[in-house]
C-alpha cells in the first residue's frame, strides 16, 4: 500500500474524526478541515454529543504524543471558494474524503431557512470541491459519503447506483431510479448528479459511498484514549436509531419506533465505516469513472431492530418496553426492500454484524455519561414533514445554559448486576419526564 495524502473534510464530526485516525495510523498523511458549523448548529437546537468531544487543536495534539503521527488541522468552511481552491493547490491531495456537510433529516425539514441551509452548505461545498479539482487536480480522487436514502423504498432490488434498462427494444446501464426522503437526502442525490457529471465532461476520478445508517462509537484508534472520543449523538435531531434505542434502553425508557416500524433501512459499524472508506481510499476510481458503492453490512426493520435491544436487555434481566408513536416522517412503514452491498466485499471489507456485545458497549458509555442526558430528547421527535419543527425543537438560550449547568441525575440500567436497579431506574426517568413536561 502506497502512503498518500488525504484530505479528511468534516474532521470534528461523528464519522470524519474516527476516520481521519484510522487513516493516520494506516500510515497515510491526512489533513483534517471543518468550519465547526456542527457546534454552532448544536447551540442552535440546544442538544450535545453524549460523550464530550475535546476542540480539535486538543486533539491532533492528543493523538500526535500518542502515536508520533500528525494530523494537519485547519478551520475552512468549503463555502468559501477561495479557501478550497488554496487548499488543493497547497495539499496536492491524492484523495479527498467528503463528510462535510449538513446530515440531518429532521434538521432539513424544520423550516424554509433549514431546508436552504442545507442543501446550500451541501451543494456548494461540493461544487467548490469539483471546480477546484478540476482545475489544481483533476487526477485526485473523491470519496463522497452520500447515502442509502437517496434510493428510497422502491418495490424493486436496489442495485449499486447503476441499473441497466431495457424499454421498446433497446437497453442501456442507466442511473438507479431514487426517491430521497427529505431535503436533507434530497441535497445528497443533487450533490451525486453534479460528481457524476463533473467525472463525465472533466474526466474527473470519484467513489460516491452510498451510505446507511451508522451505530456504535468505538474505533481500534478512539477507543485508545478516552481524550479521542468522537462525538455520538442521541437526540431528536441528530441521533441515529440504533444509537437512540440504545440510550433509551439504558435508562429504562421505552424504544420510540415511529409508525408501524416496517421501515426497512441498511446499517453499519462505525468500525465498518473507516474501513470501507480506507477501502475505497486504497482501490481508486479510474480516471473518469463515477463508481457507486452501497455502504452497509446488514438490513433490518426499525421493529426489528426494537425488538433486538429489547432482547439483547433481557438476556440480562432487564425489561424494555416498545412504544409505537405516530410517525413524524412521511415514509413507507411496510416494504420491499432488497439492497444490494456487494462492492465493498469484494474488496475485502470484513463486516462486523450487529451483536448483543456491541449493544452492551454502548450501554456502558451511556453509563459513564449518564449525567449529559437530557431524557426529552428521547420521549418524542420534534420536527414533523408536514409541519415542521414543532415546540421544543429549539431550546432558548436560558434553557440550553440552565441545562448545560444543571447536573442531571439520570439512572442507567445496568448490565451489571451490582448495578442492576430496573424497576425503580424506569419510574425514576418517567418521573423525571414527567416534572419537565
Ligand atoms: P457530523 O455532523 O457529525 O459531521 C459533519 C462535519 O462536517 C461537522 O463537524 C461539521 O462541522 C462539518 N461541516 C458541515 N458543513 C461544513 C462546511 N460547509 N465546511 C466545513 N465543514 C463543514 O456528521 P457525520 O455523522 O459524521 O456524517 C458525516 C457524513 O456522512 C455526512 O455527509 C453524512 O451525510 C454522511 N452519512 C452519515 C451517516 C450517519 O449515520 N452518521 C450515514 C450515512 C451517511
Ligand atoms: N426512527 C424511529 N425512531 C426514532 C428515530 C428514527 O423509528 O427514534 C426511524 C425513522 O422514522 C426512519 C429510521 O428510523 O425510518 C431511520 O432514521 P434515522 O434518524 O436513524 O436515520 P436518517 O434520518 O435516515 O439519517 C441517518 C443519518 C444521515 C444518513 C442516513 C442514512 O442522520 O446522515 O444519510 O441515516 S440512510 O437512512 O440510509 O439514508
Amino acid at each position: 500500500m502506497s502512503k498518500k495524502t488525504v484530505v479528511v473534510l468534516g474532521v470534528d464530526g461523528y464519522l470524519g474524526w474516527a476516520t481521519a485516525l484510522h487513516l493516520s495510523q494506516a500510515g497515510h498523511d491526512v489533513v483534517g478541515i471543518d468550519s465547526l458549523v456542527r457546534r454552532r448548529w448544536d447551540r442552535e437546537c440546544g442538544t450535545q454529543s453524549l460523550i464530550p468531544i475535546k476542540p480539535m487543536k486538543q486533539r491532533v495534539n492528543l493523538w500526535h504524543r500518542l502515536t508520533g503521527r500528525t494530523i494537519s488541522w485547519r478551520k475552512m468552511d468549503l463555502r468559501d471558494a477561495r479557501a478550497v481552491t488554496a487548499l488543493v493547490k497547497e495539499t496536492h491531495p491524492d484523495a479527498l474524503i467528503h463528510f462535510a456537510e449538513q446530515r440531518s433529516a429532521p434538521f432539513s425539514m424544520i423550516d424554509l431557512p433549514h431546508a436552504s441551509l442545507t442543501q446550500v452548505n451541501n451543494l456548494v461545498g461540493t461544487l467548490n470541491l469539483l471546480f477546484a479539482l478540476r482545475d489544481h487536480a483533476p487526477r485526485a480522487h473523491l470519496i463522497k459519503l452520500g447515502t442509502m436514502g437517496e434510493y428510497g423504498t422502491p418495490n424493486i432490488d436496489i442495485e449499486e447506483g447503476f441499473i441497466v434498462i431495457k424499454h421498446n427494444g433497446r437497453e442501456d446501464r442507466l442511473p438507479f431510479p431514487m426517491q430521497p426522503g427529505s431535503f436533507y437526502h434530497l441535497s445528497k442525490l443533487h450533490d451525486s448528479h453534479n460528481i457524476q457529471f463533473a467525472c463525465r465532461i472533466w474526466g474527473l476520478r470519484a467513489t460516491d459511498l452510498h451510505q446507511g445508517v451508522v451505530y456504535g462509537n468505538h474505533t481500534d484508534e478512539v477507543a485508545m484514549h478516552p481524550g479521542l472520543a468522537t462525538r455520538f449523538d442521541y437526540d431528536a435531531i441528530w441521533g441515529t436509531v440504533l444509537n437512540r434505542f440504545c440510550i433509551q434502553a439504558a435508562l429504562g425508557l421505552p424504544l420510540t419506533v415511529y409508525g408501524k416500524g416496517g421501515q426497512t433501512r441498511g446499517f453499519l459499524d462505525i468500525r465498518d465505516t473507516v474501513a470501507c472508506v480506507r477501502l475505497a481510499l486504497e482501490h481508486p476510481a479510474a480516471g473518469g469513472e463515477y463508481r457507486v458503492f452501497n455502504q452497509f453490512t446488514e438490513q433490518f426493520s426499525v421493529k426489528a431492530l426494537a425488538a433486538k435491544v429489547r432482547d439483547a436487555r433481557a438476556a440480562h434481566g432487564l425489561k424494555t418496553s416498545i412504544v409505537h408513536l405516530p410517525n413524524p416522517r412521511v415514509e413507507r412503514e411496510e416494504h420491499y426492500y432488497n439492497a444490494k452491498h456487494q462492492k465493498l466485499l469484494d474488496l475485502g471489507l470484513q463486516p462486523h454484524y450487529l451483536g448483543d456485545t456491541l449493544i452492551e458497549s454502548v450501554i456502558g458509555t451511556v453509563e459513564r455519561h449518564a449525567a449529559r442526558v437530557d431524557p426529552v430528547e428521547l420521549e418524542q421527535p420534534n420536527v414533523d414533514w408536514r409541519r415542521g419543527g414543532t415546540a421544543g425543537w429549539q431550546k432558548a438560550a436560558e434553557t440550553v445554559a440552565a441545562v448545560e449547568a444543571e447536573t442531571r441525575p439520570v439512572v442507567v440500567l445496568s448490565s451489571s448486576p451490582k448495578r442492576r436497579r430496573p424497576a425503580s431506574a424506569a419510574a425514576a426517568a418517567s418521573a423525571r419526564l414527567a416534572q419537565r413536561r
